[in-house]
């Protein structure tokens, strides 16, 4: 059996330099173990899009251009400013544009012409993320049999709010074109049934296999992981480093909150920052003795909603520092820059809190960084979104679970993690991190490329 994983954008590793993110991780080793071809964007815009092949081992990569109106309608249009708000529950910033949405299908047709000469008959096809859902129809149509499957990184969203997307019944077409689709939570594989009982009058009453609109496919919860080795060897490998000791030097004897993410609207950072803003004000205690670094790596700035998110933070980090600051003590470092991968484990692991706190989020896979990177005879709390994929296994485990809509709730788990007793920090980090180490990156792809290499377990028929 080949492998064939697509996904909108590629991440070329080599052995030396280990993949950032839970997807390229995961898609690498799958890749390494079968052989195969990984395809999607190369990231670059070109007005004559050209196929770029090499390969590397056992694998093929091959990469396709955008053209200037295909990124504007396909990846910043509809991926971006329309299935990525309302898959996360976004109503008030989804725009409805019928030409993204013509785009969004055309760049799925193209991606599958592309794809199609490349397939041989035992290749098991293995599609990612809210980009490219109508891959399996288009392949379909040009004669592919293969078995193909699906998996959704972000939210799938309750029923009512998938119904507001005018074309919400042709992406669930495109869903039940799939052999298997994957999805990050229980609660996000519910909500799919739900839609398929609901709005397809499908049949969802099996363990895994869903009828509906004359096709029978498998649905499954199956949670991304990280490479937890990898993890808490970059951490431990960062001690001796020079920008951990200027950190702690920098700090004094501060305790450390971290919080690291994409420069999101979904990740909660205004309300993050108005619960450590609260922390502040209501906990007086802790003034001088903690310092909050948030780091916020750019993302899809050339969507404006991102614009103004940016504005908001700027404004709210400026404030609390203006208020709370100190000529020798600084509570907030706000940091909007890309930073290696390395530093941030260095930063996790110091830190005395992982402040996770997304207004919705498919998994979080900084959450587990964060978890992986700690020291453990010392190790530091996870306070953790409801809101996060992540904490439908971690709530048991031993995070500190919140409502980022409530600040005076955040405020309280930031606090009461900060008093923690060794004992129970240490307790509570080892039920978190043997679920992460459960849960890792090679027992996603193993539990999905299970069902879509040996077909239907259960129904039959
Ligand atoms: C989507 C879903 C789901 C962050 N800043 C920097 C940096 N990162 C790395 C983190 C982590 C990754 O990026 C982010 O992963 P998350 O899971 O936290 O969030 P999304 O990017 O929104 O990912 C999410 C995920 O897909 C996988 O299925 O969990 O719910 O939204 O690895 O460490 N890496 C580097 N510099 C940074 O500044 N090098």
């Amino acid at each position: 059996m080949r492998l064939v994983v697509v996904s909108n954008r590629v991440t070329q590793v080599s052995k030396t330099r280990p993949a950032a993110g839970g997807l390229a991780v995961g898609v690498h080793a799958a890749l390494a173990e079968h052989g195969g071809i990984w395809f999607g964007w190369s990231g670059d815009v070109a007005e004559e899009p050209k196929l770029k092949r090499h390969r590397q081992g056992d694998v093929t990569y091959v990469l396709t251009d955008l053209t200037s109106e295909e990124k504007a309608g396909f990846y910043s249009g509809f991926s971006n400013r329309t299935l990525w708000p309302l898959f996360h529950y976004r109503l008030d910033l989804a725009s409805f544009s019928h030409e993204w949405y013509q785009v969004y299908r055309r760049v799925n047709q193209r991606f599958a012409r592309e794809l199609a000469p490349q397939l041989q008959p035992d290749d098991i096809i293995w599609i990612q993320d809210y980009h490219l859902i109508p891959m399996a129809t288009e392949l379909r149509r040009l004669g592919v049999t293969n078995r193909i499957g699906f998996f959704l990184h972000i939210p799938y969203p309750a029923a009512q709010i998938m119904v507001v997307l005018p074309w919400h019944r042709q992406l669930a077409a495109d869903f039940c074109a799939y052999d298997v689709v994957g999805f990050q939570t229980p609660t996000d594989l519910q909500q799919f049934k739900d839609y398929v009982a609901r709005e397809l009058s499908g049949d969802v009453d099996a363990a895994t296999t869903i009828r509906a609109l004359g096709r029978r496919l498998q649905a499954i919860a199956c949670p991304i992981g990280i490479d937890v080795d990898e993890m808490q060897a970059l951490a431990a490998a960062v001690e001796a480093r020079s920008h951990v000791e200027r950190m702690r030097s920098a700090l004094r004897r501060s305790a450390l909150v971290v919080g690291v993410d994409r420069l999101d609207y979904s990740k909660g950072i205004p309300e993050r920052l108005r619960a450590f803003e609260t922390l502040l004000r209501d906990y007086p205690e802790h003034h001088g003795q903690v310092s909050f670094l948030q780091i916020s790596a750019p993302s899809r700035e050339e969507v404006p909603e991102y614009v103004l998110l940016r504005n908001e933070v700027e404004q709210l980090a400026g404030r609390i520092t203006g208020q709370y600051g100190e000529p020798d003590w600084l509570p907030l470092r706000y940091i909007n820059r890309t930073h290696p991968r390395r530093a941030l484990a260095g930063y996790f692991r110091y830190a005395r809190v992982g402040f996770v706190t997304p207004l919705r989020d498919g998994l979080n896979l900084v959450a587990q960084e964060y978890v992986a990177a700690q020291i453990e005879d010392n190790p530091g709390v996870l306070v953790l979104s409801r809101f996060a994929g992540a904490s439908a296994a971690l709530e048991a485990a031993g995070a500190l679970i919140v409502n980022p809509y409530d600040v005076h709730d955040t405020a309280g788990a930031l606090n009461r993690a900060l008093v923690m007793s060794a004992d129970e920090r240490r307790d509570r980090h080892r039920g978190v991190l043997a679920t992460i180490r459960h849960n890792d990156i090679t027992a996603w792809r193993k539990r999905f490329l299970s069902y879509l290499d040996s077909g239907p377990i259960d129904g039959g028929g």
